[in-house]
């Protein structure tokens, strides 16, 4: 399809009557190759994208995303700026709202997330989060000297394309929590937090056919992503035995079910904890719940719900959700967001 006609496909979708605004765009193509949305436009193509992202159980508050247009950031001081701006905004102390901040394509990010910890590979293993090891290298090679903790957040590495810059993150400006069971220690006295705000960097958004490449978005997270992923996967921060050791199980007898005690306990820990601090974040029950009322209304509206079971169906107790049980198609709607097309490395 060429570009008029993606620009008409979408318009179609929300505005019952796009005809002057199409022949505009007609215009504008023919003139210049291109054309420029609206701030409106670009807002509302935002929230369409998240509606359609198959892999976001989240989606039933895809009306409420937050969209900064802020295509006319110039500078690398002036888009570091913004996504500061971005975090405060976004983390509102702990009453996290949705935003996506829309840089111009002139700059991206080499980071993954804007909140990222390092992890250093060192003769006794790797320190910190595995994940981060050739992001933590690369800050490295580009001057960054990290202090060696297991949470060191990552700075963020702009470029235009020709040079890269590394920014630190200002602490206040990254919300962190704790994590602490009530009633056992988890961790055998090891400090063990996460950072408040999922601020994913490394997708595009694609509205009407054009691309934008700079758009980092966030909402709040779901307790598995922290207890049952970042801190439980063996190539993660790899939690599990010590939980298991804590809570007294018998960890060297998989059938004692010992690693499912430890997950659970270590999902409560990570509800209690973000709740005790005042931290928005939802639990995969609920989330079922919630998306469970997005498929109804998308039907409702006349819309076909799309989505990737094996990414929506939680990684803990999954079969007691809806989602489990139900069948979906991955069919790709856009406006979207998709994976970064080309690698900024
Ligand atoms: C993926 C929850 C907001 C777009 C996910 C995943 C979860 C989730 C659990 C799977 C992540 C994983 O397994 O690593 C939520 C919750 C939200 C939220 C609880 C709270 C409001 C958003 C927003 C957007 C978004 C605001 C975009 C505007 C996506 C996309 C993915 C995703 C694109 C797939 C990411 C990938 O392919 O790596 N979400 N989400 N979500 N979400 Fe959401
Ligand atoms: N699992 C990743 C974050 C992926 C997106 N999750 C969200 N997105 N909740 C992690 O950092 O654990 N969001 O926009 O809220």
């Amino acid at each position: 399809m060429n570009l008029y006609d993606q620009a008409s496909d979408w318009m179609r979708q929300w505005h019952d009557d796009p005809s002057e605004r199409l022949r505009q765009i007609q215009n504008e193509i023919e003139r210049t190759g291109t054309y420029t949305l609206t701030t409106e436009e670009l807002s509302e193509g935002a929230k369409m994208a998240w509606r359609n992202s198959n892999r976001c159980i989240g989606r039933l508050f895809w009306q409420t995303l937050h969209v900064i247009d802020a295509r006319d950031a110039d500078t690398f001081d002036d888009v570091y700026a913004r996504l500061v701006d971005h975090l405060h905004f976004a983390t509102n102390e702990g009453k996290i709202r949705s935003t996506m901040t829309v840089l111009p394509n002139e700059f991206q990010l080499l980071n993954t997330q804007l909140i990222r910890y390092a992890g250093y590979e060192t003769p006794d293993g790797i320190i910190g989060d595995p994940m981060s090891v050739t992001m933590t290298k690369r800050a490295e090679q580009l001057g960054w000297v990290g202090s060696g903790t297991s949470f060191d957040v990552l700075p963020l590495m702009i470029t235009d394309g020709q040079d890269v810059r590394l920014y630190e993150l200002p602490s206040e400006a990254v919300l962190e929590v704790d994590i602490e069971h009530e009633d056992v220690d988890l961790f055998d006295g090891r400090a063990i937090k996460w950072h408040a705000l999922p601020a994913i960097t490394d997708m595009e958004l694609e509205i009407g056919g054009l691309r934008f490449t700079s758009i980092p978005f966030n909402g709040w997270y779901m307790e598995t992503e922290i207890g049952a992923r970042n801190l439980a996967d063996t190539d993660r921060y790899d939690l599990l035995p010590l939980v298991g050791r804590s809570l007294g199980l018998e960890t060297t007898k998989e059938r004692s079910l010992w690693r499912d005690r430890a997950l659970v306990e270590l999902n409560i820990a990570v509800l209690q904890s973000f709740e005790r601090a005042g931290v928005t974040i939802v639990d995969h029950h609920t989330a079922a719940k919630q998306f469970k009322r997005f498929e109804k209304n998308e039907l409702e509206a006349g819309r076909d719900v799309t989505g990737q079971w094996s990414w929506l169906i939680p990684p803990l107790s999954p079969a007691t959700t809806h989602v489990f049980h139900e069948h979906y198609d991955d069919v790709i709607k856009t406006p979207n967001l998709f994976a970064r097309s080309g690698c900024p490395f």
